[in-house]
């Protein structure tokens, strides 16, 4: 059965419809996946895989009652994860770009120190944390909130060149972001489920990078609660929360110890870059 599949090369989105809907589908089936070259969808009657030919990549989605569960597409050798809306980028990073990013955060800690933050609630968090931009992130009894400057005092460094061609090549080249936030998790750190909002416009996605140890990442909902997915996420992942899973709440449950090297004394590293204004 052949199917039609629209494809936008903007935003590498192919979106496949079929007006008739496979007999053991829900109606109105419509699956959305990514595909740079997509030019034709096959599906395989009974194998419950969509299947998008297209060039460079093959792209295969998941479908289960007319709802994609997941999806992973090959983009120039690249593999890519849509789960709940955030899209995540294997590997995006190889080894090199990681260890030049390593590269560029120390010397960006070195500029504006780690710092353990308080919640609003008087708890330390588990998490270190510093940030490069026009912004920092910062978290204390008055609250969570961006700031100009760090605790010390002095304005952050600006948000290395590496980071904002991530920025450029998955979010866009027509604003940079206001603010990258850099958080180190070690042994028995974690984050818990929490929504990004203390941005003023939520049409602009929040970009993280993932760097050393592999980390948990939970997925929830748009509402505190409901079942969660959960994916372990590795250095050189990025991940692009947009659109409708802008405001979907999300956390890191663990870390595991010992897993990459890249980090000389271990852990994991995530960058968050966000615009504010
Ligand atoms: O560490 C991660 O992967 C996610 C970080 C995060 O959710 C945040 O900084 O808001």
């Amino acid at each position: 059965m052949t199917l039609d599949m629209f494809f936008d090369p903007f935003c590498l989105k192919a979106i496949v419809r079929t007006p008739d809907p496979f007999r053991h589908q829900a109606p109105g089936f419509e699956a959305e996946g990514i595909a740079r070259t997509a030019l034709r969808g096959v599906y395989r009657q009974g194998s419950r895989s969509l299947q998008a030919l297209g060039l460079p990549g093959i792209c295969n989605f998941a479908v289960n009652r007319g709802r994609i569960l997941s999806e992973s597409g090959m983009v120039s050798g690249m593999d890519i994860l849509e789960i709940r809306g955030f899209r995540i980028y294997r590997g995006f990073l190889d080894a090199d770009a990681q260890a030049g990013l390593v590269g560029d955060l120390r010397a960006v800690a070195a500029q504006a120190p780690m710092f353990s933050p308080m919640t609003p609630y008087g708890k330390p968090m588990r998490v270190k944390m510093t940030s490069a931009g026009k912004y920092g992130w910062m978290s204390d009894r008055r609250g969570y909130r961006y700031v100009t400057q760090h605790p010390d005092g002095a304005d952050w460094p600006p948000i290395p060149e590496r980071v904002q061609d991530i920025w450029r090549k998955l979010v866009s080249d027509e604003r940079a972001p206001d603010c990258c936030l850099v958080n180190y998790y070690g042994e028995g750190a974690r984050m818990g489920m929490h929504q990004d909002r203390d941005e003023a416009d939520f049409s602009w996605p929040v970009l993280s990078v993932s760097l050393g140890d592999e980390g948990l990442f939970r997925i929830g909902n748009q509402t505190r609660g409901g079942k969660t997915e959960s994916i372990w996420l590795r250095s050189g992942d990025v991940v692009v929360m947009g659109g409708d899973a802008r405001l979907t709440y999300h956390g890191v449950d663990k870390i595991r110890s010992g897993s990459s090297s890249l980090l000389e004394k271990g852990g994991r590293i995530n960058l968050t870059c966000r615009v504010v204004d």
